[in-house]
């Protein structure tokens, strides 16, 4: 399908595109080539200084409208993404190399649900009286903390933009939002609609740019009071050095996984194997919740293997604009580099590759959905997150001892659970350590439950009324 598209490469400020201050571009690559799709301006640390500026200013504008004014604008620009789906979808499929009918279909339609969640709560946040003593009048107001800063990762990008506007601006923040430098675009794009949709200049501000300068910069920035951060554990870390060191702006994290995905014997074997494959291979494998750890209970072990190898090898793996496409490249050399090596290092520890385990042509970032079977749960592949298309099929025999070893992991993202038996699923449910157990499905996010982690995998919840906690001074 062609679709047209144009995108603006500025720094988007106060409501214009503007050049950053030290007048520098940098590449974004499209990953199914390898090669510059276009240059975009680079922000430092002077441009987030402009951007807090202009978000201080609109703050005053922002908190003296009503809040279901807010809620409107928030709602103009969820009708506004969805009559501009094709568009948006081309440019993230392009930018991020996903599929693009995954992309219209998940990433575009959730961003646009979410704007409209968050539209829909605006004009419902509101404190309590507490009725201590007649003599007394005492309540509480959830108010704004004021200008905000996010930092979101490339896996999905207009999702993770979302799921960090959404809420943000639904509590009367104003915003500074860092895109990853891998995947820039369609946030640009989306700011054209924001403009479109009304927005007062200065509420939300989008900049193109580098962690450890832009990023950093929102970090410690004096006058940011709270940085919502979606990305890798160890820059996650840095991110709370950062905010102690500065002004002890609040945090929140959304940071790794190494989900387990337990398959267990009475489980019905048809859904289990979908899920597990949805679990690991939906987005290349590059999901924070990915089920990269399957385990298999001994008495199912054997059929299982059979069915997830034969639908492993059934996905189509290419170019992300044709329509049977399930899998297109991962995101850069970077990230192609890394999984490959997490392969190698499978292999050379003692997994069996069952199938794929190898670069599909020789142009691009593709890799083949790869499927490792008898792996232990010493393994580094069983161990470190991959973020990439590698399933670890992990075999086990009581369901005592695969909440142990499931929960033997620095991560506590999510979990997935497949099992006719009720009792099984309440068990595993609430012994596992995650934020989200999905039973007899996975990868279900939708902007009504809430998502975050347990342990190493991050600090607060996104989505649902859960967020507006975290935006407000509560
Ligand atoms: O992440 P980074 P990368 C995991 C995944 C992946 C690995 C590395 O395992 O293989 O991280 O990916 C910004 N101060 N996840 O290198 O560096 C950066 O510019 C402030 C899981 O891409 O964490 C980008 O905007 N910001 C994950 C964002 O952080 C900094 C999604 C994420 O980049 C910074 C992505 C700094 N010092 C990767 N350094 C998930 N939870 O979904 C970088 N950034």
């Amino acid at each position: 399908m062609a679709v047209t598209y144009s995108v603006p490469t500025g720094l988007f400020i106060d409501g214009q595109f503007i050049p950053g201050v030290a007048g520098k571009t940098f590449a974004t690559v499209n990953p199914v080539t390898g090669e510059t799709i276009t240059q975009v301006h680079e922000a430092l640390k002077e441009d987030v200084d402009i951007a807090v500026n202009a978000a201080k200013k609109a703050l005053k504008v922002w908190t003296a409208m009503l809040p279901a004014q807010r809620g409107a604008l928030l709602l103009r620009l969820a009708d506004l993404i969805e009559a501009n789906a094709d568009e948006l979808a081309a440019i993230e499929s392009l930018d991020n190399g996903k599929p693009f009918l995954v992309a219209r279909a998940l990433d575009v339609a959730v961003t646009a649900g979410t704007m409209r969640y968050y539209g829909g709560w605006a004009d419902k946040i509101h404190g309590k009286v507490i009725d201590y003593s007649p003599a007394l009048h005492s309540f509480t107001r959830h108010e704004s903390l004021g200008v905000v800063g996010q930092i979101i990762p490339w896996n999905f990008p207009l999702l993770m933009l979302s799921w960090k506007l959404g809420p943000a601006l639904a509590c009367g923040n104003t915003v500074v939002l860092k895109t990853s430098e891998k995947t820039p675009l369609s946030a640009l794009r989306l700011c054209e609609l924001i403009n479109e949709a009304g927005f007062p200049p200065g509420v939300v501000n989008v900049i193109s740019g580098f962690g450890p300068t832009a990023g950093d910069a929102i970090a410690r920035h004096m006058d940011i009071r709270k940085v919502a951060f979606t990305g890798s554990s160890a820059v996650g870390r840095l991110i709370l050095k950062a905010a102690a060191d500065s002004n002890l702006k609040k945090v929140t994290l959304e940071l790794g996984g190494k989900s387990a995905n337990i398959v267990c014997d009475d489980a019905d074997l048809d859904q289990a194997v979908e899920a597990a494959s949805t679990g690991i291979f939906f987005n290349q494998g590059q999901v924070c919740c990915a089920g990269s750890r399957v385990f298999v209970q001994d008495g199912i072990y054997d059929a299982f293997v059979e069915k997830f190898k034969a639908k492993s090898a059934s996905l189509k793996v290419g170019d992300p604009t044709h329509p049977e496409t399930s899998v297109g490249p991962v995101v850069d050399k970077l990230q192609f580099d890394r999984v490959l090596s997490y392969i190698n290092k499978g292999k050379s520890e003692g997994a069996k590759c069952l199938s794929g385990g190898a670069q599909v042509g020789s142009k691009g970032y593709f890799i083949q959905p790869t499927l490792f079977i008898d792996v232990s749960d010493s393994m580094t592949i069983a161990q470190e997150e991959i973020f990439g298309p590698v399933a670890c099929v992990i075999r086990f025999k009581t369901i005592d001892e695969v909440i142990e070893r499931a929960n033997a992991n620095p991560y506590g993202l999510a979990a997935g659970v497949h099992t006719t038996n009720i009792k099984t699923a309440v068990k595993l449910s609430n012994a596992l350590h995650a934020g989200t157990v999905w039973v007899n499905c996975y990868n279900i996010l939708v902007p009504s439950i809430p998502f975050g982690g347990f342990k190493e995998s991050g600090i607060g919840r996104e989505l649902g009324k859960y967020a507006l906690k975290e935006y407000t001074g509560t």
